[in-house]
């Protein structure tokens, strides 16, 4: 099975806790604090791997986990940051966000990488937290959470050229004379369940990639046949060889068949018909053949397509390959890439990344539950939350002064909280002092 799309879920470490320490030393009585800052948390890489060919890799692991970042050390030591976790996908790979559907990334070149779970910063010691006012706290934070979220992968392989046409008609027996590549030929249908890649190199020095694609009928684009899901995979080719039989041993016409591929294209994305195409006639060392060539070339005379280029081979004898080759190579350098992506770009880094800024206006809400117990939700308060040291009542009075800041206690009191209720963040209850 070729697996060319595959959804993931990714979390990134926490950051490592801060901790609360104090200097011991012979003869000083009271030392200051001491108690350094957690290590980062783990992030979660995807990281092109130019030998890796298709998605199979993670048919049965879905789930990747960073490490988390160590805790603070005494003598304000900064705990040990955790490694990355790097995943190897292949060029071509694209990503995106499950939930919002987003693009954060196109890796096609070898060892490009992107960030797609960063891991959370270490919490800061009670070194940090000194002050005139207050010389020796009890104050550290925890570490930051790492992001967790889903994100799909979907492999559009990279080729330049990409061959076309009804099943049998000679795709991969063409693949195999022109590459080095070995792929399955057969003379029944559907001999080719996924695209299969070569290079192929001509002798003024030149080169591209080809991708030999699963045969195409009539209704592919409503799942007949192997449907048309594969031509993801021709999205990025600049050049598309649509091969036609002219041996007519299929006893099908190869002109209807040429315009049957053709609704497809357009029904899959109508921008691939823009694609320059180059008609193969195929299997031309058969009898019935120049003929049949004969018969097409005056029928589509009558067409939009009278100016296309109509190349006659024969992967048995090798006629017209060379020719077929050079033409190829020439359309190719007057072919610029077409954008895989009309209206989108790829996010930056920064904006796929997902961090906790304590200056941004804080954006929650407040419900009652059955209890009567006020309910707080949102982003920065639940992390405000996991980031508090519970154990040091230091600690929990500055979380009391962040919630005040962030507007809440007057959020609560605008809800109707008296004295006494009870208030809930995250799994957190206390009451509500006013
Ligand atoms: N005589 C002759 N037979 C050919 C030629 N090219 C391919 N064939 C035969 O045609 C049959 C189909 O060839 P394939 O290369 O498997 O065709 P395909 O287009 O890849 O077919 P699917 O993968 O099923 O879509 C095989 O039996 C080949 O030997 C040719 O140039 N001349
Ligand atoms: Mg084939």
């Amino acid at each position: 099975m070729f697996i060319d799309q595959i959804t993931i879920t990714v979390k990134a470490g926490k950051g490592g806790d801060g901790t609360v320490a104090f200097r011991r030393e012979k003869f000083v009585p009271l030392g200051g604090p001491a108690g350094g800052d957690g290590g980062r948390g783990g992030s979660i890489i995807l990281k092109v791997d130019e030998g890796l060919r298709t998605l199979m890799d993670f048919r049965y692991h879905h789930i990747f986990k960073a490490k988390n970042g160590e805790r603070g050390m005494n003598k304000g030591m900064t705990g040990r940051g955790a490694k990355d976790t790097i995943i190897s996908v292949p060029p071509g790979t694209t990503v995106r966000d499950e939930k919002s559907g987003q693009l954060l990334a196109d890796l096609v070149a070898d060892q490009q990488a992107v960030v797609i779970a960063q891991g959370g910063r270490g919490g800061r010691g009670n070194i940090h937290f000194a002050s005139p006012k207050n010389p020796a706290p009890e104050i550290s934070e925890n570490g930051e959470p790492g992001v967790e979220r889903r994100v799909t992968l979907e492999l559009k392989v990279l080729a330049d050229v990409g061959l076309i046409g009804f099943p049998s008609v000679g795709k991969s027996t063409l693949l195999s004379v022109i590459t080095s590549a070995k792929p399955k030929i057969g003379a029944y249908h559907f001999t080719t369940l996924v695209p299969n890649l070569g290079m192929v190199s001509l002798e003024d020095g030149r080169s591209f990639a080809v991708a030999d694609m699963p045969g195409l009928i009539e209704g592919a684009a409503n799942g007949v046949g192997l449907g048309i899901e594969f031509l993801r995979h021709i999205e990025r080719t600049r050049v598309l060889l649509h091969l036609v039989d002219m041996s007519g041993t299929d006893e099908e016409d190869p002109f209807a068949d040429f315009g049957k591929i053709n609704d497809e294209l357009a029904k899959y994305d109508p921008n691939l018909l823009k694609r320059p195409q180059i008609i193969v006639a195929t299997k031309m060392d058969l009898p019935t053949s120049a003929e049949h060539l004969a018969e097409f070339k005056a029928k589509i005379a009558e067409t939009d397509y009278r100016d296309s280029l109509i190349l006659p081979i024969s992967a048995v004898t090798h006629a017209g390959l060379k020719q077929l080759l050079q033409e190829t190579a020439d359309c190719l350098d007057a072919t610029p890439a077409f954008p895989l992506y009309q209206d989108e770009e790829p996010v930056t880094e920064e904006a796929t990344l997902y961090r906790f800024d304590p200056d941004q206006k804080p954006n929650f809400t407040i419900e009652q539950d059955e209890t009567g117990a006020f309910v707080i939700h949102g982003e920065q308060v639940e992390k405000l939350y996991q980031m508090t040291d519970l154990q040091h009542d230091e600690s929990l009075m500055r979380f009391a002064r962040q919630l005040r800041g962030m507007g809440i206690d007057e959020a609560l009191r605008a809800a109707g909280a008296k004295n006494g209720d009870l208030v809930q963040i995250d799994e957190f209850r206390f009451e509500f002092v006013d």
